[in-house]
Parts: C-alpha cells; sequence; structure tokens
C-alpha cells in the first residue's frame, strides 16, 4: 500500500505559487494547534464562555478567543500574510508588511457545541491584497477557501477553485491526502435546517421544506432525511462526503441583519467548496460567489449543496419572489 500523501507534499503540485502554499501551510498549522487544545479543553477549564461579546453581538466563548490568538500567533510568523479578517475581531488585523495574502477566518465555528462535545470547525478564505483597502473583494476571487473540522478526527478540507480535496490529521501533527478530486453527487434525499425557524421563513423556503416533509407522496416524488448539526462545519463536511443541502436562508427575523451566517468567512469558502466540488451556493436570488461585500462582518443567506436541490429551491424563489 502506497504511504499516505502529506499535505506538504500535495501543495507542491496542487498551489500555484510555493507562497500559496505556504499560506495554506501556515492555516494547516493553527489548526493543529487548536485541535489540541480542544482535546484537552474541558479538563483544563476552557470550555466556557467569557464575558465578552464579538462584533456579532455573540457571547464569545473562551475558545474563541484562544482559537483567533492561535491563528494570529501563526499568521505573524508569516511575512506573505499582511491582513487578518476574523469573526472575533471587529476591525481588519494589518500586520502592516510587504504581504500580499490576507485570511479571513472563523477561527472556531459552532463553539456554543464545545460543552457537549460536538464536531466544531475553523473556516477560512484567502484573497490576494496589496493593503487593507483591498479586503472587500467577492468570492470568485478567493485563491484558496476550507475548513478544519475537529470531530472524531481532524479533516482538513480545501479548495483552490477547481477541486477538493480531504486531509486527516495524524498522530504526528501531519496532514495525510484522503480523498481528492471530492464531487458532491448532484441528487441527494438529505436536507440540513433549523426547522424551528419554520414560521420565520418566506414562502419559497416553506415551499421547499413541505415538498420534502411531503417525500415520495409530493412534488418531490422521494423520501428525505432531514439532519441539523448546528455546526456549520459538521453540516458542510456531511454533504460534501454525501450529498445533501445546508440552508441558512433570510428569514423575517434576520431580514434586518441580512441574514444569519457570514459572508467572508463562512459562506465564501465553503461556496467555493461546494461549487469546485460540483455543487451549487446561492442567496436564493444568485450566486454568494458573486456578491460584492459591504463590510467585513456582513452577513449573507446561505443555500448550499447538491446541484438538483439548489436548483429546486431558487426556482421557487423565482417563482414565489
Ligand atoms: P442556529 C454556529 O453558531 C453557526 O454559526 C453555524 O455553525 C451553525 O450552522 C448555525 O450557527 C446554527 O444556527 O440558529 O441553529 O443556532
Amino acid at each position: 500500500m502506497a504511504s499516505p500523501t502529506p499535505l506538504s507534499h500535495w501543495l507542491q503540485s496542487a498551489a500555484t505559487s510555493v507562497e500559496l502554499a505556504g499560506v495554506i501551510t501556515t492555516i494547516a498549522a493553527a489548526c493543529v494547534d487548536i485541535a489540541k487544545i480542544l482535546r484537552t479543553a474541558t479538563t483544563a477549564g476552557l470550555a466556557g464562555a467569557t464575558t465578552l461579546t464579538n462584533v456579532q453581538g455573540e457571547t464569545q466563548k473562551q475558545l474563541d478567543i484562544v482559537s483567533n490568538d492561535i491563528f494570529i500567533k501563526h499568521i505573524g510568523q508569516n511575512p506573505n500574510i499582511r491582513i487578518l479578517v476574523s469573526e472575533e475581531l471587529d476591525e481588519v488585523l494589518d500586520l502592516q508588511n510587504q504581504g500580499a495574502f490576507a485570511i479571513a477566518c472563523d477561527p472556531l465555528d459552532g463553539s456554543s457545541n464545545l460543552d457537549v462535545n460536538v464536531t466544531v470547525g475553523s473556516i477560512f478564505s484567502v484573497l490576494a491584497v496589496a493593503s487593507a483597502a483591498d479586503i472587500l473583494q467577492k468570492g470568485t476571487a478567493q485563491l484558496a477557501g476550507g475548513y478544519a473540522a475537529y470531530g472524531p478526527s481532524t479533516s482538513l478540507v480545501l479548495s483552490f477553485g477547481k477541486s477538493v480535496a480531504a486531509f486527516t490529521l495524524g498522530d504526528d501533527g501531519l496532514f495525510y491526502l484522503d480523498r481528492d478530486n471530492i464531487k458532491v453527487p448532484e441528487a441527494s434525499a438529505e436536507y440540513a435546517i433549523n426547522t424551528a425557524r419554520y414560521r420565520f421563513w418566506d414562502d419559497a423556503t416553506k415551499a421547499y421544506v413541505d415538498q420534502n416533509v411531503a417525500g415520495e407522496t409530493g412534488p418531490a416524488g422521494k423520501r428525505y432525511n432531514m439532519r441539523w448539526i448546528g455546526s456549520m462545519v459538521a453540516d458542510i463536511h456531511r454533504i460534501l462526503m454525501r450529498g445533501g443541502i445546508f440552508l441558512y436562508p433570510l428569514d423575517s427575523e434576520t431580514l434586518g441583519k441580512g441574514g444569519r451566517l457570514r459572508l467572508m468567512y463562512e459562506a465564501n469558502p465553503m461556496s467555493l467548496l461546494l461549487e469546485a466540488a460540483g455543487g451549487a451556493a446561492s442567496t436564493g436570488h444568485g450566486r454568494i460567489l458573486e456578491v460584492v461585500p459591504t463590510d467585513i462582518h456582513q452577513r449573507i443567506p446561505v443555500i448550499v449543496g447538491s446541484r438538483d436541490e439548489v436548483a429546486r429551491l431558487d426556482a421557487l424563489y423565482a417563482k414565489l419572489r
């Protein structure tokens, strides 16, 4: 059996430049440190909340701050990275070096699941910048996007825009290639949405979910299953591996904020992955990757996954607009 391919080796042929490979190496090293801390966080008394809130108005968990600090530590050691946008930082962090890359990240997404030991993750997006003024770029400009999923094993899933590869963290602290050229099944019978928000949904989302619930007796013509982990990285990882659709649509409660999930460091990297894997990523009114950000913490509706499923909901939006 051939020896598994280390991330460093895979990057030599997959990354378009040594510098971009170095940026991914830096991100991977931060994720290795976060994975290590998460394993013993509870016994170390780190799993709880702080009295602080982030720019989103969400209570920061200690591990949100620890994970953000880990990203800052590693990014500070790579002179090619000039800018950091983070869910945990109100403003852009400009390292004032000559670096040509920016990272937008959610250092620890789903941290509300930490105290119940559910898979959480780090989500990252890489952009080319000449200065902090260049940061508000639409998702199609991303040089790379991906996530680390901290679960029974630690996965690193990334794309440079054309294909998707998944790596697993070994006992030696290195990531090894698991799957390359991942493709999301175009059809699926599994959807992920927080159904407790039914009363806030628009007519298109209600019609889509009602069709799924009707199963083989309704217009969808097949039986559906529903999964909602409450951790975007965990839900998206399942969808990348076996198909499905993840929905956090605009609803009457999130309308004023533009949605629930953040464009630059949640929706864009996940959309880059899903489209590179043959899936689709929609706001309900167009491609997520085409939205030009107006703010680093802008929120956006998220409808991503198997192409056929996203198309069916897009058609309902077009019909019920
Ligand atoms: P809800 C976690 O806080 C998160 O940002 C995503 O990881 C997750 O998919 C979503 O929010 C869960 O939202 O409304 O179900 O708690």
